[in-house]
């Protein structure tokens, strides 16, 4: 397994701001694999046994642009060990979709809420703990340009995040594809470390990226087996994936957010 902590996030959710603050000068910036799309890897200090890799920002999982592509080829193919998902917490019903996703993969993850210092001068108040126990993992409020919340980031990271495990209620018959997938996944000779829901679900998607590393991966058979699956159902599953995600989300913002009419600092007149 590749010792890797894997920044994630939206474009200008902070990634960056982070992965500089983290690793200072011990950076080294190369391509990622056939693209001239710029790959920056760097050492902490403080976790030594560990190369933290900044993806590029992407606000879905759903291999369209080359930016997602890149990334969930490297998630699948190269595997972090730990993923950090950044999410810019004044743009929190946005930001989450991804977040929904990633956390469906099951990899370790834990989520940054950055951004808190705008957020607060915008009035909004997030239930924090109640935002990690809805996605069953590890919430870090932070103001990452000012390396607030970075420390204890990095106490987590040396004690060990525990794997996501995070399921969004689909409509029954996606689950009922869900399960189809499952059960032939199951039976597969690859071992994967991403939880067999989420490759269910990017097959149903059709995620084109996912789908054609599994080509590779998977025997033929298994392969068609997996088509008939997605055959037999509407040919808007994929919308019915992401209505359900948006639900779930919508969800969320109601019962952990609250937004004061009269922010701090701040006089209407
Ligand atoms: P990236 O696209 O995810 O790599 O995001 P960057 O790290 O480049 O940050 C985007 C912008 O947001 C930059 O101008 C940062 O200085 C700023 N920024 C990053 N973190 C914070 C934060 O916590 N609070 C505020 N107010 N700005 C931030
Ligand atoms: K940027
Ligand atoms: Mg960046």
């Amino acid at each position: 397994m590749n010792k890797s902590l894997a920044l994630v996030g939206n474009p200008n959710a902070g990634k960056t701001s982070l992965f500089n603050i983290l690793t200072g000068t011990r950076q080294y910036v190369g391509n990622w694999p056939g693209v001239t799309v710029e790959k920056k890897e760097g050492l902490i200090k403080k976790l030594p046994e560990y190369v933290l890799v900044d993806l590029p920002g992407i606000y879905s999982l759903s291999a369209q642009s080359l930016e997602e592509q890149l990334a969930v080829t490297y998630l699948l193919k190269e595997s972090p060990h730990t993923l950090i998902n950044i999410v810019d917490a004044s743009n929190l019903e946005r930001n989450l979709y991804l977040s929904v996703q990633l956390l469906e993969m099951g990899l370790p993850s834990v989520i940054c809420l950055n951004m808190m210092d705008i957020a607060k001068d915008r009035g909004l108040q997030i239930d924090i703990p109640a935002l990690a126990k809805i996605l069953g993992a590890v919430v870090v409020p932070m103001v990452a340009r000012k390396a607030n919340g970075h420390d204890k980031l990095i106490d987590l990271l040396r004690e060990g995040v525990q794997n996501a495990t995070l399921t969004v209620p689909y409509p029954t018959e996606v689950e009922a594809a869900i399960r189809d997938l499952d059960t032939l996944l199951a039976s597969s000779p690859w071992n994967f470390r991403t939880s067999r829901r989420w490759l269910a679900l990017m097959w149903l998607e059709g995620n084109e990226t996912v789908e054609e590393i599994l080509r590779h991966q998977l025997p033929a058979e298994l392969i068609q087996q997996m088509e008939a699956v997605r055959a037999a159902y509407p040919a808007a599953i994929e919308h019915r994936i992401r209505n359900a995600r948006y639900d779930f989300i919508e969800k969320i913002i109601c019962e952990v957010t609250q937004q004061s009419q009269n922010p701090a600092g701040r006089t209407w007149s």
